[in-house]
């Protein structure tokens, strides 16, 4: 098994040609046709680009995972509760045209259409962890937007307190919201949220690109969230609107099993899921299925640096 290290990550070597950042990418850049999202980008293209303005020190050292299985082993219930199924069922999902409604508590609400999403905020790439809280682990290139520049433009009023995201319900082309069982027996739409300060956090995301393209349908496309030191379900895929609150909502999973899945969901090796240790993780493209790798979890998943003052003095282990 070939070794990759953060210099060279990929088994596409022209990926590390189209690391640098995309910024300000889509229309603005020149890529044409709107619509076509983020095409193939070409390393003339690229080196127009601007150099990656944020690089956490985790970033050092990471080790990507292959790109077949960030595309391939996924959990995104709307379409099937198998790993699987996204990649199969979610094939034909239409992303474009699309509408992301921004509202609630701001002076300033609005809509971005399918081509707004890649071109009203700068772009970039973020190389970050990823730990969904079944204990497996991935190391992705996103690209995407601080969701920080959106709430600057929002101008949240002092009521707003709570960030609340919503996946497109659709049980037309989402198998998984039609039939309960395939669907894994979620309250849908899926809903989740963060506190306003978790998410003008500059580690949060908003991602519309993995792997220098645009994201596919089974990883959210064509935008989502990702909190890289909070559990993975927290990333909520295929967001339709966003609405600021004075109040925290339930969220999907919390409503679900609230033993289970708190509302802060952050990575913590000594807070266990009822039923398994979070004290380790399998790294996911490792090995083969018995030989899969299993290191050490890390508290806010690496990023205690950039984060943990949002917690000070919350009681961790009663704040799940
Ligand atoms: N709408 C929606 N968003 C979702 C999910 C889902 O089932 N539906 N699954 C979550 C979970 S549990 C994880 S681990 C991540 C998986 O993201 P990935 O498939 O891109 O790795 O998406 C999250 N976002
Ligand atoms: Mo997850």
């Amino acid at each position: 098994m070939q070794k990759f290290t953060t210099d060279d990550i990929t088994p596409e070597s022209i990926f590390q040609q189209r690391r640098k950042i995309i910024k300000a990418l889509g229309v603005g850049a020149g890529l044409g046709v709107t619509g076509s999202l983020l095409p193939n980008i070409s390393f003339a293209e690229t080196q127009k680009l601007q150099a990656l303005k944020f690089k956490a020190d985790n970033n050092k050292n990471l080790v990507l995972t292959p790109e077949k299985k960030v595309i391939g082993y996924n959990n995104f219930y709307e379409f099937g509760v198998e790993k699987g199924s996204p990649a199969q069922y979610a094939k034909n999902f239409k992303t474009d045209p699309w509408k992301l409604e921004i509202g609630g508590e701001v002076e300033n609400p609005f809509t971005l259409s399918h081509a707004e999403l890649f071109s009203t905020f700068p772009l970039e790439e973020r190389i970050y962890r990823f730990r969904c809280v079944e204990a497996w682990a991935m190391v992705v290139p996103w690209i995407g937007f601080e969701l920080a520049r959106l709430i600057e433009k929002a101008k949240p009023t002092s009521k707003a307190k709570y960030v609340v995201f919503h996946t497109l319900h659709d049980p037309e082309q989402m198998p998984g919201q039609k039939n309960l069982f395939f669907g894994g027996g979620i309250d849908y739409p899926y809903v989740e949220a963060l506190r306003l300060d978790e998410a003008l956090n500059p580690l949060t995301l908003m991602s519309v690109g993995l792997y220098g393209k645009s994201l596919p349908p089974q990883n959210g496309a064509p935008i989502r969230l990702v909190v890289p030191w909070k559990y993975g379900f927290k990333s909520i895929k295929s967001i339709v609107k966003i609405t600021f609150s004075a109040t925290r909502p339930r969220t999907t999973w919390e409503k679900l099993a609230p033993d289970e899945y708190g509302f802060y969901a952050n990575v913590n090796p000594h807070v266990d899921h009822p039923r398994w240790s979070q004290a380790s993780e399998r790294v996911i493209g490792s090995g083969g299925l018995l030989s899969v790798k299993r290191q050490p979890t890390l508290m806010f998943n690496g990023y205690e640096k950039e984060v943990a003052h949002l917690y000070k003095g919350l009681d961790l282990k009663a704040n799940f």
